[in-house]
């Protein structure tokens, strides 16, 4: 009895993913209900929504340029600390980094919470291969809240082309290329931009980089903004030009601005946002690259300069084809992957049901605080994708002693078929007694 439980503590000490083993540490928190999803890569699954997106962005930035993008869709999802934020010039204190927010597996690697953890290995591959672009699809992993359009482990399409600075003939290149591509951009009617001015005080935020010149931050930017432009018109216009999604006279307009933003290894930097159903969302990040990651890839100090982008597959598949639930995209039900079958295009999805939600509220007292993402982490663990969405309803602090009182609302849905009552209440008290083990929560009735 002793050796079994030896034996099983061995084991619980170790995490598997991909054929190789980790120790756990104390920074470890990726779980059992995450490492199941690595290597079900959806953006090469045949026939599926973000594989049709993933595809449709390669097309359209491939018919910006001479010689197609470098196309990398199978790098591992487990990277080093180092090549997720380090390299990338992230802050010591940035949140991104804190075991709320990313997946830990032991105190070195970690679940890729975006795939610019690879620009670096991709940076240094482009000396070897004579080539100055290239485009990156991968699952990524976040610790995160639970609902309708957030789910732990979502995909993203990065890209990047770089050119060397002191090479005139590359100035041409890029003028030609934006030439072109505003040619295609003017093709599209309905289609609005509103973009920004770039006219930024020397050593302001995103101000440009110190080594670039202004003629150089400008080109790049023209050159990214209608590369980036033109991969959101070709999405939008396929939705728009089908007929089972408008009336048949309808052509709504496309509607996209650019803000400013920041990431540690762009500048400046910017984001794209859609006006869609009402409302401007945000679906990719983008910048001119900082000299310091290319410094960080084996480049002569102020000799490349380009620019880098990312956007998220899952959230523009859900968008396009009107998907309600981004936990379908993980669904092996014929009534969700058979209306995709044969048709690589945009159309508008058909929900096949809607079953019931059943809602159960979780009161209990907390000696110590615990990360809203921690709770969502145990409802994971414990649900899967039983839970339609999960909330934080109420919170206070009780006056004499001081402990904290806490409130959750689970939403229980099967995203196959009908839950029982019986079936819910035994998940719940399920819940509810994780919640006293892991956390030494105190149940209120
Ligand atoms: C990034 O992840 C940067 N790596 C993007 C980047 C690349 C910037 C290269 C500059 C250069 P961000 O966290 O904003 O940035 O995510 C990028 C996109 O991923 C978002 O615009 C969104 O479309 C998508 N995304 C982010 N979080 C989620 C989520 N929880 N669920 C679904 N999609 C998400
Ligand atoms: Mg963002």
């Amino acid at each position: 009895k002793i050796l079994k439980s030896i034996h099983k503590s061995a084991e619980n000490n170790k995490i598997s993913i991909l054929n190789s083993v980790y120790n756990r540490t104390d920074l470890t928190n990726v779980t059992a209900s995450i490492t199941r999803h690595v290597g079900r890569n959806l953006h090469l699954k045949n026939q599926h929504p973000i594989n049709n997106i993933r595809k449709i962005i390669e097309k359209s930035l491939d018919s910006t340029t001479v010689k197609p993008f470098v196309k990398y869709n199978d790098f591992t999802p487990v990277v080093t600390i180092k090549q997720n934020f380090d390299d990338l010039g992230f802050p010591k204190d940035h949140p991104g980094r804190s075991k709320s927010d990313t997946y830990y597996i032991d105190d070195e690697h970690l679940l890729r919470t975006h795939t610019s953890a690879h620009e670096i290995e991709c940076f240094q591959k482009m000396k070897e291969l004579d080539n100055n672009g290239y485009l990156i699809s991968a699952d990524v992993y976040r610790r995160d809240e639970i609902d309708k359009s957030h789910y732990p482990v979502f995909h993203q399409m990065e890209g990047s082309k770089t050119w060397a600075r002191e090479n005139k003939k590359n100035f041409e290149e890029i003028n030609e290329e934006i030439a072109n591509m505003k040619k295609q951009l003017d093709q599209f009617e309905n289609l609005t931009i509103s973009d920004i001015d770039y006219t930024h005080e020397p050593n302001s935020v995103n101000c440009k980089q110190n080594h670039m010149n202004d003629e150089e931050t400008s080109l790049l930017i023209s050159h990214m903004k209608r590369s980036l432009e033109l991969v959101v018109a070709n999405l939008f216009i396929q939705r728009y030009s089908n007929k089972s999604v408008n009336g048949p006279n309808e052509t709504p307009e496309i509607k996209m601005r650019w803000i400013e933003a920041y990431f540690p290894w762009t500048q400046p930097s910017f984001e794209i946002e859609v006006f869609f159903n009402g409302e401007w969302l945000e679906i990719c990040g983008c910048g001119l690259v900082r000299e310091l990651a290319y410094k960080n890839s084996g480049f002569t100090a102020e000799s490349q300069m380009g620019w880098a982008f990312g956007i998220g597959l899952d959230r523009m598949a859900m968008l396009l084809y009107d998907i309600p639930d981004i936990r379908l995209l993980w669904s092996e039900d014929d009534r969700f992957l058979n209306q995709f079958k044969n048709n690589e295009g945009i159309f508008k999805f058909k929900p096949f049901s809607n079953h019931a939600v059943m809602s159960r509220d979780v009161s209990f007292w907390l000696n110590n605080p615990v990360h809203l993402n921690d709770f969502m982490e145990l409802v994971r663990e414990e649900l899967g994708d039983m839970v339609e969405s999960c909330s934080l309803v109420d919170e206070f602090v009780h006056k004499k002693t001081g402990r904290k009182s806490q409130c959750f609302r689970i939403n229980y849905q099967h995203l196959d078929r009908n839950l029982t009552n019986e079936e819910v209440n035994d998940l719940h008290s399920g819940i509810e007694l994780k919640l006293v083990k892991q956390f030494g929560a105190e149940i209120r009735n």
